[in-house]
């Protein structure tokens, strides 16, 4: 290194150091200290003003929009890189700071993907929260490692006033606590190999805001003990205050040696993470170079952020590439739109900013201009095997329709939707041509919320926006017999039934473990993996398809001509699946086996036209046969507050159709488990608010769809079907 090197030159260097890069996210439960952390590192970096780092009200770097100043949270994730030496060598931190707010939630599961390893941020008060299980379970699905640091250490002394034994004892109980959590959610292969040691300074503790952070080997190399942290608050000049944790307890230093050390380079982790985030064939030229993170490899980059930039529009595609090189002017193939393009632009960042270089090795976190795709999309230079969906733990289930004020304004609407959907791919927007109505859904009331002001601040958008609906789904109870449906000109049948899916292919559905795709060639992973489910093997051969945890099964045999209609046959039953009989939501659990079929030999007669209507028109005799039924979600929410509270809080659950499953009495507090409809907890942080005089606190653990009560069933399904405006035999 050179005294004359730019910070954007030391990084065009480092980026190409592989085994000197570590990928990282902060993750925790929300307001646990993410931010600040992230600021302070940056301002040890030299990559922003030192003075108001962790400062809240002066404005946090990675706070890109109004509402999260405003708010003092995070919405966004955001993408920064610093480098840091250790031990003599130079090394490149690329680093996404997360929300914590479980609307938001979505931005951590893609983040996941574009990482290795995850600094767990936890209130050394507040302990371990539902959130911080749910980043957990994040990162392993992914394969991401995590380190342990224990924050706000400040508030034990100054607050709680512990002892420094009792801050040890806390500590240990902690961190106990997090490796048995990690223990339970861990692959068997890493629950053991990932736990987080004191010892080892896997696990570090301090106090973002404050600037400063120790780990035991680190406490042992400068000679500290924990009565020395007593003794730096009570010193009371500011500035001798600064200069004692800037020479013993840097948290820059402590925090990035412990990544260093203890987080994976991109070519160790991607030697493991691969096979769990990519189904293609390991032996394949392709499989090899993702293993081997080769630079000169096929390239494979995968989209985890698009931002777009307000005043010019221009979309900024930022990912994780695990093979090949990114270079200015090439041109790339995108997995989902089939389509190529010139790459415009390729940026790494240096702090918060993106800057242009030429090229970037795999191995990195980077950006690219010049693609017009979404989120999740693999993009190389040919048609490749892209890598698995990323799927959100949650899914959308709180609904509003959307309309502009100024009759004028519609067409732009329509555009606006789609950038919103795109740069938040946890907004799931419906645009219904018939009706005219468009629908935006969220993962809960305060998603909504921020959605609908950045339309209209940020975009310019005057819209309004109806009340809050909840998202239902529809399944079916029992298996149906054997029916038989025709095509309109009545020149083919297909003989078909419908049953409920089994519970342990409909998990791992939803946690990823199969994949929902097409099956064309032969799936022997696939296969595999539902023997291990308990599927037989000659069933796990009649999958053709998976799509929204549902499943098309093929039991046909010998049919010639089926080959040429079967595609048609599946996105007939996928319309099917996208909205169903009873109030035209989206189908659940299913699984749909075709037994037979007879085929007009002249394809004339079997095209899609023909087709569909009698895949839909069999499929809703076959699921009113079947006991058809509908789902609504139901969540699962940690309710705390002072004891005082308790009846009032399993009052308000009750109330709200809800069914307690815990409650827990410890020192003054309450702590109250309980499942309630979302239909029910509209308003609900405002009801807990003012219920418990603003000391409740509610978080959401789980969320799954459970059938809606019998006796609410009629009703509710008369209120869609009047809302979609849909006629008797629609
Ligand atoms: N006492 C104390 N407060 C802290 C410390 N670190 C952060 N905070 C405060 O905790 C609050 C949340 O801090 P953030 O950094 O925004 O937390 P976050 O995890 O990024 O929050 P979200 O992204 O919204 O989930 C702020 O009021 C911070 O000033 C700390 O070490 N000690
Ligand atoms: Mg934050």
């Amino acid at each position: 290194m050179t005294d004359k090197e730019t910070g954007l030159h030391k990084i065009e260097r480092l980026i190409t150091e592989q085994k000197n890069i570590r990928n990282i996210a902060t993750s925790a439960h929300i307001h646990h200290g993410k931010t600040a952390f992230t600021d302070v590192l940056l301002a040890a970096a030299g990559m922003m003003a030192a003075k108001n780092a962790g400062d809240l009200e002066e404005g946090m770097t990675t706070w890109q929009h109004a509402d999260e100043q405003e708010r003092l949270m995070t919405v966004d994730a955001a993408n920064v890189s610093m480098p840091h030496e250790f031990h003599g060598q130079e090394y490149l931190i690329n680093l996404i700071d997360t929300p914590g707010h479980i609307d938001f939630s979505g931005n951590v599961t893609r983040a996941m993907r574009a990482i290795d390893g995850t600094v767990v941020l936890v209130c050394a008060v507040e302990g371990i929260m539902p959130q911080t299980e749910t980043v957990l379970k994040q990162a392993l699905r992914e394969r991401v490692k995590p380190v342990l640091f224990i924050n706000k250490v400040d508030r034990l002394i100054k607050e709680l006033k512990v002892t420094p034994e009792q801050m040890q004892e806390r500590f240990m109980k902690l961190i106990a606590q997090f490796n048995i959590l990690l223990q339970q959610i861990a692959e068997p292969e890493y629950a053991r190999k990932w736990q987080v040691n004191v010892a080892d300074g896997s696990v570090a503790f301090g106090a973002a805001r404050e600037n400063w952070a120790l780990s035991v080997p680190f406490m042992k190399k400068k000679n500290i003990s924990f009565k020395d942290i007593y003794n730096l608050y009570a010193i009371e000049d500011e500035k001798q205050r600064k200069d004692w944790i800037w020479k013993n307890a840097p948290l820059h230093e402590v925090i990035l040696d412990m990544v260093v050390k203890h987080l994976p380079n991109p070519l160790e982790a991607q030697k493991y993470r691969i096979s769990k985030i990519w189904s293609g064939d390991i032996e394949s030229a392709l499989g090899q170079d993702l293993i081997s993170c080769n630079k000169q490899g096929k390239l494979a980059f995968v989209i985890t952020r698009i931002i777009i930039d307000p005043r010019v529009g221009k979309e900024v595609y930022a990912g994780r590439l695990f093979s090949g090189t990114m270079e200015n002017g090439m041109e790339v193939y995108s997995t989902l739109t089939k389509q190529k393009t010139r790459i415009q632009q390729v940026l790494v960042y240096e702090g918060i900013k993106p800057k242009q270089v030429d090229k970037a090795p795999a191995g990195n976190v980077i950006a690219i201009v010049g693609l017009n795709t979404e989120v999740g999309d693999t993009i190389s230079t040919e048609e490749i095997q892209p890598f698995e969906a990323i799927k959100h733990i949650f899914q959308p289930v709180i609904t509003k329709s959307i309309e502009v004020t100024r009759s004028a304004d519609l067409p732009k609407l329509i555009e606006v939707l789609r950038k919103v959907s795109k740069e938040d791919p946890s907004i799931k927007i419906e645009i219904n041509e018939e009706t005219g109505e468009n629908l935006m859904s969220g993962m809960g009331e305060l998603h909504l919320e921020i959605i609908e002001n950045r339309i209209k601040t940020e975009k310019g958008l005057e819209v309004k926006t109806g009340p809050p609906i909840v998202v239902y789904r529809e399944t079916v109870n029992k298996a149906c017999s054997k029916l038989e449906t025709r095509t309109p000109n009545g020149h083919n049948i297909f003989f078909l039934s419908i049953e409920p899916l089994e519970d342990g292919v409909f998990e791992s559905i939803q946690s990823n473990q199969l994949p929902e795709t097409r099956f064309k060639k032969k799936a022997e992973d696939v296969w595999k993996k539902l023997e291990a489910l308990g599927i037989d093997n000659d069933e796990a051969r009649q999958y053709k398809e998976i799509y929204k945890g549902n499943v098309f099964q093929d039991r046909t045999r010998g049919l010639v001509l089926l080959s040429e209609v079967i595609e048609s046959i599946l996105d007939g039953w996928k319309l099917v699946v996208d909205g169903g009989p009873l109030a035209r939501e989206q189908l659940t659990k299913t699984k749909v086996i075709l037994y037979d079929a007879k085929l007009h030999v002249d394809h004339m007669h079997r095209g899609p036209a023909q087709i569909y209507p009698a895949l839909r028109n069999g499929l809703h005799e076959a699921m009113k046969a079947a006991q058809a039924g509908l789902l609504e979600p139901v969540q699962t929410h940690m309710i705390e507050a002072p004891l005082d509270f308790m009846g009032t809080v399993t009052n308000l659950v009750a109330s709200k159709r809800g069914v307690l499953q815990d409650v827990q009495q410890e020192a003054g507090q309450v702590t109250v488990r309980a499942e309630i409809p979302v239909a029910e907890m509209i308003g609900w942080s405002n009801d807990l608010r003012s219920a418990t005089e603003g000391r409740g606190i509610s978080n959401l653990v789980d969320q799954r769809f459970k059938p809606l009560p019998r006796e609410l069933q009629a009703q509710v399904i008369y209120k869609i079907r009047q809302r979609k405006g849909l006629s008797e035999n629609q």
